[in-house]
């Protein structure tokens, strides 16, 4: 093979070992000085590539694949705001842990602070939200020079995938010409003979990473073991993962040899999947009214970072027991500050572990009772509930879905209402959401990566404001071949607002913090190309909703509620549940 000049051997080099490695997809946001790399991607025969127009929304997308796959999508943008526009996703990523290979583009370094157009400081842009950072040397045929680069890719993907998994900058500086044109002399045409394993890397990566698995010694597993076995009465709550966290078959064990109930969160990757008791409505009924007249459980096990539900935190914070929190990574998701102590171990290889050391225990057959109960007044009462409110939209989203699903919940209502009233199914539903920052910027980008990565169907719940966030995510359902059942829940703002104090506080209340624009959605289907029906009631919901889960394409489905009316039937529920149980 011969090279037109040093840039295209530098980027079909990088390429050419990213796709050795198992990297199958990128996305491409147009742009001058990333040409290099974008001609090397888009030229290569194993590499998917998803072509975005606007940054922020590209890089979403790979945050939302690499959530579905575990693997991550390198991202490719010029210079300047380009790479800023990355940097919200960036941010979720390292919060939520998942793998991310951000590529930018920029000047060589006598053009940087040197008045050079669309050049702005782009090292070290994100800060510590990255696991590594480098410059990459500037190209050049050598046969060290392409060693470096082949080894800076095994790198840089292992340290996305390592433990915490997180993103990786790669700042590319390139000089002109960007294009794939002759530069007489720049790549001697000798020079793949003479560097042949350079040239060509290796069969399969150029350097093979192993990731090693962190383990407990045996004296704190066996201080572990002590613990449980002494427990009169335990919990096991697993929080949110991206992924089931241990695996599914680990975390059945585990509760099968301990008797204790398991509390998942819907983003544990727990909720559903398992044949198993699950504990979900807990977020109802572990409100101090109820549990006053409860024994604390004596060991509790939190798997995953901290749970969604605030009823849960709470509650954990009361209780007088030992609480083990479980990092493969040693960081500290807890932050009551009621932990006792912190495993750092793989959760995975824990739980079989701790199931294997110990002898079957039946279950304290009162305790599990307590939890028996509870789920089955709170699961009676939102089985019986007829009214139109967002909790009973999520409760039927989780309900209808069909095995399996690919469902990603937005922030902030949706999470909370799927936390609060998805009843667990054994139906393989995959839930994913951006709780790492929590933001409602990128909601439907991070949606239609993850859907990009799979064949289940893709179902989105959105509130109004995170699909207005998030408008321009919309094109990647017709550029990258996306289907999706869309559910907007239009309450007209920020209906989260409604649960804070400062609800009583209007002005500024309304226009400063709910928000309500008026706008009118409708408008998004002519403009993506996508079915638009709107409905007011739940019943039609539930039509509207099944009839797109049947039907090819995408549907939004525009359900308007109202915040404040959600929220005090949320309330009534809750209040009839704490009165039935604590009778
Ligand atoms: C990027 C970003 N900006 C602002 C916020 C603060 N915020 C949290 S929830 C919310 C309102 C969300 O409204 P909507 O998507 O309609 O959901 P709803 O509250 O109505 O369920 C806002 C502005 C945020 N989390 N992220
Ligand atoms: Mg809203």
């Amino acid at each position: 093979m011969t090279y037109p000049n040093r840039n295209t051997l530098w980027a079909e080099t990088f390429v050419d070992e990213l796709a050795a490695e198992g990297v199958d997809a990128v996305c491409l946001a147009p742009g001058s000085r990333s040409t290099p790399l974008t001609v090397a991607f888009a030229e290569h025969d194993d590499i998917e590539v998803f072509s975005h127009l606007d940054e922020r929304s590209a890089a979403f997308f790979a945050l939302g694949r690499a959530k579905r796959t575990g693997k991550p999508t390198p991202i490719v943008c010029t210079s300047g705001t380009a790479a800023a526009n990355f940097h919200p996703a960036v941010i979720e990523a390292d919060r939520a842990r998942v793998p991310m290979l951000v590529c930018t583009a920029d000047r060589p370094p006598e053009l940087r602070d040197s008045g050079a157009n669309q050049t702005v400081d782009q090292e070290k842009l994100y800060g510590d939200a990255v696991r590594w950072y480098t410059d990459v040397a500037e190209p050049e045929a050598t046969g060290r020079k392409l060693r470096y680069l082949r080894t800076t890719v095994a790198r840089a993907l292992g340290s996305a995938t390592g433990t915490p998994p997180g993103p990786v900058h790669l700042n590319f500086p390139f000089r002109k010409p960007l294009e794939p044109v002759e530069v007489e002399g720049d790549v001697p045409d000798s020079f793949e003979a003479d560097n042949p394993i350079a040239a060509e890397g290796r069969d399969g990566p150029f350097v093979t990473v192993s990731q090693g698995v962190p383990e407990l010694d045996s004296d704190a597993l066996s201080r572990l073991v002590d613990a449980v076995r002494h427990a009169e009465r335990g919990l096991l709550v697993a929080g949110p993962a991206d992924g089931p966290t241990p695996e599914r078959s680990a975390l059945a064990a585990l509760a099968d040899a301990t008797g204790f109930p398991v509390l998942a969160d819907p983003l544990s990757g727990h909720r559903f999947g398992h044949d198993g008791a699950i504990v979900g409505g807990y977020d109802s009924y572990l409100v101090p009214d109820v549990t006053e007249a409860w024994p604390d459980p004596d060991v509790v096990i939190r798997l995953g970072a901290s749970p969604t539900s605030k009823t849960l935190r709470r509650y954990l914070e009361r209780t007088e027991s030992r609480q083990f929190v479980v990092d493969p990574a040693g960081g500290w998701r807890e932050a009551t500050f009621t932990a006792t102590d912190l495993l750092v171990a793989d959760p995975t290889r824990l739980a079989r572990r701790l199931a294997d050391e110990l002898e079957p225990q039946s279950a304290n057959e009162t305790w599990t009772a307590r939890f028996e109960r509870a789920e089955s007044a709170h699961w009676s009462l939102v089985a019986d509930s007829a009214e139109h409110f967002e909790g009973n939209l999520l409760a039927a989203v989780a309900k209808l879905v069909p095995d399996p699903t690919t469902l990603f919940v937005s922030n902030s209502m949706p999470i909370r209402d799927l936390d609060r009233f998805a009843r667990p199914r054994s139906a393989d539903v995959t839930v994913l959401g951006n709780r790492g920052a929590s933001g409602i910027d990128g909601i439907i980008s991070s949606a239609l990566g993850a859907g990009s990565a799979t064949d289940d169907p893709l179902v989105l719940v959105t509130g109004d404001l995170a699909y207005y966030h998030d408008m321009n995510g919309l094109l990647a359902l017709e550029r990258c071949g996306v289907d999706a059942t869309i559910v907007e829940i239009n309450n007209d703002g920020g209906g989260i607002f409604h649960m804070l104090p400062i609800e009583s506080f209007d002005p500024p209340f309304t226009d400063q913090f709910r928000t309500p624009h008026g706008l009118d959605y409708s408008a998004t289907g002519d403009l993506y190309g996508l079915d638009f029906e709107r409905v007011e009631t739940l019943p039609a919901f539930r039509d509207a909703f099944s009839n797109s889960l049947d039907s090819s394409g995408t549907n939004v489905v525009e359900v308007r509620t109202t915040a404040e009316t959600s929220h005090r039937i949320r309330e009534t529920l809750q209040d009839r549940l704490v009165a039935e149980l604590s009778a």
